[in-house]
């Protein structure tokens, strides 16, 4: 094995540990509950654990709001805890990659107390400050988190510059001082022995200048823009002294540039790219889209295919539910995204509790939602005269705390998550939909994640094999091939629960075919094939 390119092998599962796993009973969840539970992890057969930010924060924007980067959350435990889940994963041969938020800190960061307190603090230019009035910010531009991305600060008279919440100030990466800190602290986490890092909202951290005028994409001023390669390659200079895995976040780099942003020689190995998870229809009404699903999947595959790396991942924790989303909640439909998810070429991520099939959570109140954009959007929906269950339908459309639940373990109080109310409330279908329960069926969702983990890792052309995708025109049936020169794999999966007849090629010689996995009954393969709700067939060809 390839031992400096070990993440294309693996398999990575990401962790929300505010709703993993809860040790002590707050309703919190905890770095010792990860640790209780990895044994769970080793058995389903991944590789490395992704953790959401785990350090000191205010929580506005559940710890990617960070007010002390070397420091543990008392939430989440100490650094002792730390070092002991590092020390029992590295035994169980389990890596662990941390959160890197480095485009903004916490405003509560000492380096933006300090910033804050005059124009000439030596701290001033570790943040964005421009000239402005309480009432007119230095531009019109509008932060993802909604409102502008300037807040007016009395004592100064000087306006500052977010991208996310106003407690959540932008780092100014021109200032070589603030990339030095960030440099050390990065070199600090490394030294300790983590093996790699997902890098947080790194496409935003250059700017346009800001008399910038925004023409068809307002997010345009702050997203892939030019110059970012230098402070990008000063980034990979230090992850390449390491044997570590990096994966950027990197909304708004399209896939043609992606070979220099991912694989051998890329900025990072590779990137989470959010085209393919883009939904379709009007504001709040959105749903997820198998024809878009196929036709960015497949742009991606095809032009990383031998430049750059892919990551996979259909759920995070800032999405709603893949079942929910793509499927009818169902096992069939979790078991049918799990085949086309896994058999992709790069390294699938699997969010905490998609292995067991967790839904979106009905919320019929504002009250059992957390997510601060959440909240935003419903009450921006109340003050334009909304509705109030109609504000509510549109704000948890694409909430993100669809996906922020506690993690169902079993069929007990609260899940099993915590004997304590958690922090967020348990979807009450817990009773059926829980990890306990699918460990012990043989045809469930756990299973079959297990199975098509094992089936990647023993199998070669499914990690480099060339990727085809067939049928690109089909509504809900995705079909894709795995080639290499001495055999080929077939994924046919119906993402859709209606019985479709479709053709494959009059070339291929159908007796060579075998199968090897089905959700469904066993079918051989022949060139008009008839496939029903949700089923899902691998077949593999040895040339
Ligand atoms: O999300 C960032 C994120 O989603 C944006 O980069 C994206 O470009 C934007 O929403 C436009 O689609 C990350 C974390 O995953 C999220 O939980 C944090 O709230 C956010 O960064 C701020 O740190
Ligand atoms: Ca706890």
């Amino acid at each position: 094995v390839d031992k400096k390119n070990w993440w294309k092998n693996a398999v990575g599962y990401q962790i929300y540990p505010r709703s993993f796993k809860d040790s002590n009973h707050d309703g919190i969840g905890d770095l010792n509950g990860i640790r209780e539970k990895l044994p769970y992890l080793k058995e389903l057969g991944i590789n490395f654990i992704w953790i959401n930010p785990i350090y000191a924060s205010p929580n506005v924007d559940n710890g990617y709001d960070i007010s002390d980067y070397q420091a543990i959350h008392e939430d989440f435990g100490t650094m002792d805890d730390f070092q002991a889940l590092l020390a029992e994963a590295h035994g169980l041969e389990l890596k662990i990659i941390m959160d890197l938020v480095v485009n903004h800190t916490s405003d509560q960061h000492p380096w933006f107390l300090e910033s804050k307190k005059s124009l000439d603090n030596p701290y001033r230019d570790y943040y964005h400050w421009a000239d402005a009035s309480k009432a007119l910010p230095p531009n019109d531009w509008q932060s993802f988190f909604g409102g502008s991305t300037w807040t007016y600060d009395e004592m100064t008279k000087q306006s500052y510059f977010h991208v996310f919440a106003k407690e959540q100030p932008d780092l100014n990466w021109k200032n070589p001082k603030v990339r030095q800190e960030i440099y050390q602290m990065i070199r600090w986490w490394l030294d300790l022995g983590i093996d790699g890092f997902r890098i947080d909202a790194i496409s935003h951290i250059q700017k346009e200048p800001w008399d910038f005028k925004i023409t068809d994409n307002q997010w345009a001023p702050f997203m892939n823009v030019a110059g970012i390669d230098v402070y990008l390659k000063e980034l990979n200079a230090i992850f390449n002294e390491y044997n570590v895995m990096t994966v950027g976040e990197a909304s708004g780099v399209p896939h043609q540039e992606a070979a220099d942003w991912t694989g051998d020689n890329g900025y990072f190995n590779m990137i989470f790219e959010l085209e393919h998870c883009e939904r379709i229809g009007e504001i709040g009404q959105q749903k997820g889209s198998i024809p878009h699903l196929k036709h960015s999947l497949n742009q991606w595959q095809t032009s990383l295919a031998d430049n750059g790396w892919n990551a996979l991942y259909l759920e995070n924790h800032d999405t709603p539910r893949s079942v929910s989303v793509y499927g009818d909640d169902s096992p069939e439909a979790a078991k049918a995204l799990a085949t086309v998810l896994l058999l992709l070429k790069g390294t699938p991520f699997i969010y905490q509790g998609q292995e067991v099939g967790m839904t979106n959570y009905p919320f019929r109140t504002i009250e059992e939602i957390n997510a601060a954009d959440t909240i935003h959007f419903y009450q921006t929906l109340l003050t334009q005269g909304t509705l109030d269950t109609e504000a509510l339908a549109i704000a948890v459309n694409w909430s993100r705390d669809h996906s922020r639940t506690p993690f169902q373990w079993e069929n007990a109080l609260h899940g099993g998550f915590s004997t304590t109310d958690p922090w967020l409330k348990v979807n009450e279908n817990y009773r059926m939909i829980n990890a306990a329960q699918r460990e012990l069926e043989s045809s469930s969702i756990f299973h079959h994640y297990q199975t098509l983990i094992q089936l990647r890792k023993q199998t070669d052309t499914l990690i480099h094999g060339k990727f085809e995708l067939l049928l690109p025109e089909h509504p809900t049936i995705f079909g894709y091939t795995r080639t290499t020169e001495t055999e080929s794999w077939l994924v046919l999966v119906q993402l859709d629960r209606h019985q479709m007849t479709i053709s494959l090629p009059a070339s291929w010689d159908y007796s060579k075919w075998e199968e090897i996995l089905t959700t469904a009954r066993a079918m051989p393969l022949t060139q008009n094939m008839t496939l029903s709700d949700y089923e899902a067939h691998v077949y593999r060809k040895v040339s």
